[in-house]
């Protein structure tokens, strides 16, 4: 999105209709029960993500940029996420099925009428029409909320999307070598980048192994053939008391039938697919996989210089391709497809190094806390990021299949706990440069 008004708001109106096409599958998928059902403990029944989606969107769009009186005042509450936790709100005064769509429809039209006639500048909230990006992103979130919802759900099969390419080009390798030296991580410039990606600042990364792609199926039925969950030396202290205390063995949605691994993927269930990104593990999963493979995972600044930063000039990009938008020959986002593609697709979406799939597919577990950078201010609100900061949070990089492009780019930071593992969680691992190939490949003088 440039500065022109014009483009801004063409911009804006397309990220939000995107996001209400995807928002309107996703809770017309299913009929009237399914949508106020509550599926797991974990998660929301769809009905409030929707209202929920609405309610954000007028506090916003129409009362905090527009001035705007409350549509229902009554109603905020109910959709305060702070308020209620997840397993507690099927038992609110919830909207109906239809009175939720109404809801977000009526607020939607007149958010319309507001980016039409607002002047997209004045403020920090409509500079750029950062408070129309900020609200296409939310309800992509929500959105990819609710396609977990979905693959949580039981019964029948209620979505269907074609396949994901397959993987291109052979891998020339396995792992890259970046080599050491600072790098600009973070943004000051993306015009719709949340508070926790600001400000760009230089962060040191000595040279370090990524994987040229994220862990396999196939490479993790190796760890759990060779006894990875039966061995606490692969595991933090809190992660291997989490595997004991809840008899895991395999990632969320696997099960072992004659001799073979299968897995549930949004109704239906299928053979393990091997050469497929592993999805549905937890940090401590990643992190025990790791430690078996002789490695370690990324941190989060590894992942980002990974992603972003071209040696050649000093400079980090928007995307590993470059700074143009996400296409679909590049990451696998959206939910155009219902699942990753196999590790070694989206050739053209490679860094200049070679390193694929970082946007899109899997989100990536790293290594690292969830921490302000140095000079974060919380804005718009500090339930957004500000709260989440510490030790409690692992951060995930990249996207994944589930999620829009407004709400994925190289800088773009998610965050949960590490025993997390219904979202679309996988990882990739490194490990740290010899001695030898950090000072060879060290660019600074001296
Ligand atoms: C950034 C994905 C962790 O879903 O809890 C949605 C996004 N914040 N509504 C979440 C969010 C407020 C958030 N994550
Ligand atoms: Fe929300």
């Amino acid at each position: 999105a440039g500065q022109d008004p014009e483009a801004l708001r063409t911009a804006a109106r397309a990220a939000l209709s995107t996001a209400r096409e995807r928002t309107r599958l996703l809770t017309t998928c299913v009929d009237a029960a399914e949508l106020t059902a509550q599926h797991s403990p974990l998660m929301s029944p769809l009905v409030w993500d929707l209202a929920h989606i609405g309610n954000q969107e007028e506090q916003w769009l129409l009362r905090a940029v527009a001035g705007r009186a409350p549509m229902r005042p009554e109603i905020d509450s109910v959709y305060d996420a702070f308020e209620h936790p997840r397993a507690e709100r099927p038992s609110l005064p919830l909207l109906s099925p239809d009175e939720a769509h109404r809801y977000a429809a009526e607020v939607r039209g007149r958010a319309f009428d507001v980016l039409d006639t607002s002047a997209l500048r004045g403020s920090s909230l409509l500079d750029a029409g950062f408070a129309f990006g900020m609200i296409a992103q939310h309800e992509q979130q929500h959105d990819e909320t609710m396609l977990i919802t979905h693959q949580l759900r039981r019964g029948p099969a209620a979505l269907a999307a074609p396949e994901p390419p397959p993987a291109a080009a052979p891998l020339t390798a396995h792992e890259v070598l970046v080599p050491g030296g600072p790098f600009t991580m973070g943004t000051s410039t993306e015009p719709w980048a949340l508070d926790n990606e600001r400000p760009a600042h230089r962060r040191d990364v000595p040279a370090y192994w990524i994987d040229t792609t994220p862990v396999t199926c196939g490479a993790y039925l190796e760890f759990m053939a060779d006894g990875g969950y039966e061995e606490a030396r692969w595991w933090d202290g809190a992660g291997w008391a989490y595997v004991r205390e809840h008899g895991l063995s395999a990632p969320l949605f696997w099960r072992r039938e004659g001799g073979q691994w299968l897995r549930r993927r949004f109704g239906v269930t299928e053979p393990v697919p091997v050469n497929e990104p592993v999805l549905h593990v937890s940090w401590y999963e990643a992190d025990a996989y790791a430690r078996w493979a002789g490695r370690r995972l990324p941190t989060e600044a590894e992942w980002e210089k990974a992603a972003r930063h071209d040696q050649d000039n000093d400079r980090s990009r928007r995307y590993p391709w470059g700074d143009t938008e996400p296409t679909p020959d590049r990451a696998n986002l959206g939910q155009r497809h219902l699942r990753p593609a196999p590790a070694g697709a989206y050739e053209q979406g490679q860094s200049p190094s070679g390193v694929r799939q970082l946007i899109g597919d899997v989100w990536e577990w790293t290594a690292s806390d969830f921490l302000p950078y140095p000079g974060f201010v919380a804005f718009p609100y500090r339930e957004y990021s500000e709260v989440f900061f510490g030790p409690d949070h692992k951060v995930l990089r990249g996207g994944s299949f589930a999620v829009d492009q407004v709400a994925c780019r190289g800088t773009f930071r998610n965050w949960d706990y590490p025993v997390r593992r219904q979202i679309f969680s996988g990882f990739r691992t490194a490990r740290d440069a010899s001695p030898e190939e950090r000072t060879a490949h060290d660019p600074r003088p001296g």
